[in-house]
């Protein structure tokens, strides 16, 4: 055996004596989907994984072989003029393997939203014909951008979506704050019923005349992803901004009902700087608690992506509210304490993968194990994974 040198002996004991600490990285999940803006497993599902194609096409991932299957198609029903249209979010209610039932969001022919349910076939429900379509909204756009596009279930079991303000630029029609108005909102139904929705009893402008029964919260330009910290129940809603802050709102579980976010009038945690739009704060009205300036530094960008507070199996990753810039292909973290930021974090350079970048972030998903999935605009996903 070759003789060790002091010095060798001394680092090999140092090294053996270290804590191992545990790298989080990314992996490539799947690639070669097409314009992807969502990804989601139905309550109960591991295995597959429901991947969203803006053009109209819902193909499901089969996570172990790697393999795409058909599932939904209604291309026909969306024609994207503009890259904020197309078919932008989808939800499975929460018993979906035994009754089918999901919810879509896109934008139709005309350029308007289309909220509908669909019902799935087959044992595993994992096959969907576009006939099984029921419309159950259809919401006026103004212009071609500003879409909204995200559904999903809150922990009350109700269906939220969320619309943008109809576009243009600065609101011009003062959608955000105007409650006769379904733009700049976000909605809140239930569909329990077997045909239709109904208006939730505690919807908070129900007994209001001239407001729309659906609106749950307002003052939003273009929420971008919204979610709930499944732990706490905690509501996250990532807005984007006009020319200068991008923004994320947060909301205790159970509060929040008839909540301002203060578009036009507050962009960031100011008045709206172009155009004349903006106005001292409304009364009442809730502030950011994360901004973002516009730029290409570090710490800046064009266009939030909202993400997930994370509760998967990597335990330094407890409790962090992951988000990442559209255009400025950024990753970050945040923890709230106290309904306060704290621990702001930089995960960019540690979630790069070990060949190409992750770029053009449309969505972050959240698998039923808690895995925070990452979901970029070009057809790949990665999954956050400890090494
Ligand atoms: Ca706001």
């Amino acid at each position: 055996m070759a003789r060790l040198s002091p010095l060798v002996l001394l680092t090999l004991l140092v090294l053996t004596h270290l804590p191992t600490e545990a790298k989080i990285s990314t992996t490539l999940l799947a690639s070669g989907f097409k314009q992807t803006v969502w990804a989601e497993s139905p309550h109960g599902v591991h295995d597959y994984l429901w991947v969203v194609e803006k053009e109209g096409k819902i193909r499901i991932l089969d996570r172990n072989l790697g393999t795409k299957h058909p599932f939904l198609d209604i291309t026909d029903r969306i024609k994207i003029r503009m890259n904020e249209q197309g078919l932008l979010g989808m939800a499975f209610e929460k018993n979906y393997l035994s009754t089918g039932r999901f919810y879509v969001y896109y934008t139709n022919h005309q350029g308007d939203t289309e909220i509908c349910r669909f019902t799935a076939h087959g044992q595993n429900k994992r096959h969907c014909l576009a006939s099984s379509r029921e419309l159950l909204l259809t919401i006026k756009q103004d212009y071609k951008n500003h879409n909204g596009g995200w559904i999903g279930f809150g922990p009350d079991q109700l269906l939220y979506i969320g619309t943008g303000d109809g576009g243009a630029g600065n609101d011009p029609k003062n959608h955000g704050q105007d409650l006769t108005s379904h733009l700049g909102k976000l909605l809140r139904i239930d569909v329990s019923p077997e045909k239709g929705y109904r208006i939730p009893s505690d919807n908070p402008f129900k007994n209001n005349a001239k407001a729309k029964p659906e609106i749950y919260a307002y003052g939003l330009r273009n929420p971008w992803r919204c979610s709930w910290d499944r732990q706490t129940g905690d509501l996250y809603i990532a807005d984007v901004g006009q020319n200068h802050w991008e923004e994320i709102n947060f909301m205790p579980a159970g509060q929040g009902k008839g909540a301002n976010y203060g578009w036009r009038l507050r962009e960031g945690n100011v008045a709206t700087p172009s155009r004349k739009a903006g106005g001292p704060k409304p009364n009442g009205a809730i502030d950011p608690i994360y901004v973002y300036q516009h730029g290409s530094g570090p710490r800046e960008g064009v266009s939030v992506t909202g993400g997930y507070v994370y509760r998967g199996p990597i335990k330094s990753l407890q409790g962090k509210y992951f988000f990442a810039d559209f255009a400025n292909p950024r990753i970050w973290s945040f923890e709230v304490n106290h309904e306060t930021m704290t621990h702001f974090e930089d995960w960019t350079d540690r979630l790069k993968p070990d060949s190409g970048t992750i770029k053009t972030i449309a969505s972050f998903g959240e698998d039923n194990k808690g895995n925070l999935l990452i979901i970029s605009h070009s057809g790949r996903i990665w999954q956050v994974v400890e090494k």
